[in-house]
């Protein structure tokens, strides 16, 4: 069975609890529910975690680099949070671990402020997903399964 890791960046631990608006009302322990389910139905093992900082994602990332070498892995579902925005560091770490990424955003970045519309994570993703809410992240996990 092969893996699907799930990488939440900074403040994604507070989902459901303020901005309703533009992130919905469901929690991250939700976000997890709803993957696992897409996980089961789709044959997968879910690796799902949550960080605030930027060093635990790079290194989140090689791990699961390391895994999809040995094909064990299916690829990584990534809402870097606003690390997306900022993180050369992890532009790196996906193009150094090989890794096959996901780049998910709960929102839509591109009808938010200018800020948000650029990302480093976007040219070393395999594709990028934005504005689909938490659904989303069922959507990315279909997706994994017919790649
Ligand atoms: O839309 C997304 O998924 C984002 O990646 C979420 C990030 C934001 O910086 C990106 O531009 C777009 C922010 C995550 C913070 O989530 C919160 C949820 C509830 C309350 C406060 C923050």
């Amino acid at each position: 069975m092969k893996t699907v890791y799930v990488f939440n960046g900074p403040n994604l631990n507070l989902l459901g609890t303020r901005e309703p608006a533009v992130y919905g009302s469901q929690t991250l322990g939700d976000v997890e529910a709803l993957c696992q389910q897409a996980c089961k139905e789709f044959g997968f093992t879910l690796d799902f975690r949550q960080t605030n900082h930027e060093g635990e994602l790079v290194t989140w990332i090689h791990e699961a680099g390391r895994a999809q070498a040995q094909g064990q892995a299916a690829g990584v579902i990534l809402n870097a949070g606003a690390y997306t925005h900022t993180s050369i560091a992890l532009h790196d770490a996906i193009k150094g671990a090989g890794a096959l990424v996901i780049e998910l955003h709960i929102s839509n970045v591109h009808a938010r402020e200018a800020f948000r519309h650029h990302s480093y994570i976007s040219p070393a993703a395999k594709a990028v997903m934005a504005g689909f809410g938490v659904p989303g992240y069922a959507l990315a996990v279909a997706a994994l399964a017919r790649m």
